[in-house]
């Protein structure tokens, strides 16, 4: 039989278990990325492995996220992660050099190579061909210490595009369209790949934000494959020798095919808070917009600004509207300013912020209250701007220019002529700001800096035979990492301290829980459906594993955190029967007993002590994650062996 992209890339690295979809996989990892935000802990378990040197074919650590500066710790922290770095072999891309995701395209994806990033957008890396995974800072630890990768064998779905997209329609609205087909859920357990005649018409950055947006989608990964395409923008990077050909067989067998004609899309918009809930602009035609922002690792590369730039000449923002626009990477700013199209933004009443994540994770730029939003980014979840009743929309570069010219949500084909624009022939190469760690003699004497934001490491607990705890919150579908473990330039500063960390645990859903968490000192946590979803964060299974959370109970979770719960030593349970979600209540208390038992035979009797009804729970856990619960989580387990 033949084989997907995916399934060739998976057999050129599978370590050990079988290809069949359901079954743990273990994966050779080439390159891994970290950016600072979830860096500063992956590095600090890094560290308590004790290896010298890593062991990838090549580490790059960014800073891009906790870039406002507005204390010592995010500084301190950058500084921790420069000297890291360069005692143990990883790149250092500094502050200013841009978003991970849009730099390692640029510079380092090679098509055919794993990575795995601390960051649920690297499969943005699939735009290029690789086979690349967002994960736990834990796990990206150990890959750079050599160690393998984990997954559950994915499934694997098609999506064949055919036509071409018509102007002011773009890769953002097959993102969207996609989302729309298949929700937030859609893609749990499968890699989607992405073929048909379709594929010719776009360029390795509009493949980037398709593959970006997967993640909203809760896939494991998506990738396209590797083609002339491809090799022309390897050859633009001055990389065209990282270049290999990759396509799937013309026999491979899908799970799922899901066709899309590109050239019936229409511009579309996720209206708040999640980013499946899409509709046409066309339908919110008229809406007030009170600020528009441009860029994050889904539309940040040069082709989107160059756009924008064209599309903002000669005219001005409508004074009722707030515009930010950070352009993906040095890179893009500087070829933006050698081109002039730097110019015709700034002409325009634009505000030009630092190549970093900065509005898309609430680091400066929130809206005012109850404000309208319209970012080209790919998530809206409740909060996340940093203002808690802002309405986020998401759109493509051409619906966001159109919004701030005119102050309404509006159809970008009513600007008129979409100005052709090429893709350059060369890119402008300067690696300057990727600092090279120290040669393996230097590098003992390289002394590691710590501020004094960089708390002990919480204690895991190793998961008993029995537990018998309160339930202290139950909350519904669909609960983000962003609710469990929310993030913005107040609260992301101190993501190496725990402590600090843990009173705005939930804070989204319910601000008392921390308080009642800690008087409780061991408790249970139950969710809906797709619990987790969102980011790879590790922090929204240690800060609550740190405030005394023993189990989650879910109707299901999502593929990054729960193996960030097992990392944590916080046993995931989903309901045999979702509806008896509907019979617990919070407050009441429960317990598991016969666990160890229970995780062999792969199902635990819950009791609801307050109630005396008692509910099957299951858990389909593979030998490896059982002696991680039970030595406590990962760092335990990897201690261990
Ligand atoms: C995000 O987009 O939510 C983040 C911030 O990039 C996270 C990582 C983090 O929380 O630091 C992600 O996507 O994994
Ligand atoms: Fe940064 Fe936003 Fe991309 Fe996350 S989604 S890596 S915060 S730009």
């Amino acid at each position: 039989m033949g084989m997907t992209i995916a399934q060739k890339i998976i057999q050129n690295h599978l370590v050990s278990g079988e290809m069949i979809p359901g079954h743990e996989i273990a994966l050779r990892i080439d390159q891994t990325l970290t950016q600072d935000a979830t860096g500063t802990m992956a590095y600090l378990e890094f560290e308590t492995m004790g290896i010298d040197r890593v062991r990838t074919e090549l580490s790059v650590a960014y800073i891009d996220h906790n870039t406002l500066q507005c204390g010592f710790e995010n500084a301190d922290d950058h500084r921790y992660i420069q000297t890291v770095a360069k005692k143990h072999g990883i790149r250092f891309s500094r502050p200013g050099n841009g978003i991970c995701h849009q730099v390692h395209l640029e510079r380092f994806g090679v098509p055919g190579k794993t990575l795995i990033g601390s960051d649920s957008h690297t499969p943005t890396g699939g735009g290029i061909g690789m086979l690349a995974f967002g994960a736990g800072g834990m796990d990206v630890a150990v890959a750079m210490g050599g160690g393998a990768y984990y997954i559950t064998m994915p499934k694997m779905f098609k999506v064949n595009l055919t036509g071409k997209l018509r102007p002011f329609v773009t890769a953002k609205d097959v993102s969207l369209e996609i989302l729309r087909i298949l929700s937030v859920k859609g893609g749990v357990g499968a890699i989607i790949e992405w073929g048909g005649e379709g594929v010719k018409t776009l360029s390795v950055p509009e493949r980037a934000t398709i593959t970006n947006m997967g993640t909203e989608l809760g896939a494991t990964t998506s990738i396209f494959p590797s083609d002339d395409i491809t090799r022309d923008f390897l050859r633009a990077e001055g990389r065209e020798a990282d270049w290999s050909a990759l396509a799937s067989d013309p026999d491979a067998e899908y799970d799922r095919v899901i066709d899309i004609d590109l050239s019936t899309l229409e511009p579309l918009i996720a209206c708040p808070h999640s980013p499946d809930n899409v509709k046409k602009v066309s339908e919110l035609k008229g809406t007030k917009v009170d600020q528009v922002c441009i860029g994050s690792c889904t539309n940040s590369s040069l082709m989107d600004m160059l756009k924008v730039a064209a599309l903002l000449k000669g005219r001005t923002i409508d004074p009722s509207v707030s515009l930010s626009i950070s352009p993906g990477s040095k890179q893009v700013l500087s070829m933006l300013a050698a081109s002039g199209a730097l110019n015709d933004i700034l002409a325009s009443g634009a505000r030009v912020l630092e190549c970093a994540c900065g509005p898309c994770i609430g680091m400066g730029f929130s809206p005012n209250s109850a404000g309208v939003s319209l970012r080209t980014f790919n998530r809206n979840f409740l909060g996340r701007s940093g203002t808690a009743d802002a309405g986020v929309h998401l759109v493509s570069p051409e619906t966001a220019v159109a919004a701030a010219l005119t102050g309404y949500v509006t159809d970008p084909r009513l600007l008129g002529e979409m100005p052709a624009i090429e893709m350059p022939e060369a890119f402008k190469i300067d690696d300057s700001a990727v600092i090279l760690p120290a040669s393996p003699d230097e590098a003992k004497d390289v002394q590691v800096v710590r501020g004094p934001n960089i708390k002990p490491f919480p204690q895991s607990r190793a998961v008993g035979d029995a537990i018998e705890a309160p339930l202290t919150l139950k909350v519904g579908d669909n609960i983000t990492t962003d609710h469990i473990m929310p993030a913005g330039a107040k609260i992301l500063p101190y993501r190496s301290n725990i402590p600090h960390l843990s009173q705005f645990c939930f804070g989204v859903c319910d601000a008392t829980f921390p308080e009642r968490a800690k008087a409780a000192g061991e408790s249970i946590v139950v969710g809906g459906g797709n619990y987790g979803q969102g980011s790879s964060r590790e922090h929204a299974a240690l800060v609550p594993m740190y405030l005394g959370v023993r189990a989650v109970i879910a109707k299901s979770f999502a593929r990054i955190h729960v193996a960030n719960l097992i990392n944590a030593g916080i046993l995931p349970l989903t309901f045999v029967n979702p509806d008896d979600y509907d019979a617990l209540t919070q407050g009441d208390r429960l317990a598991l007993r016969g666990i160890h038992a229970g995780m062999d035979s792969g199902t635990i009797t819950l009791e609801d002590v307050t109630t005396g009804k008692s509910f099957p729970l299951a858990c389909d856990f593979t030998e490896r994650q059982k002696e991680m619960l039970k030595a406590g989580g990962l760092l335990a387990y990897t201690a261990r062996h």
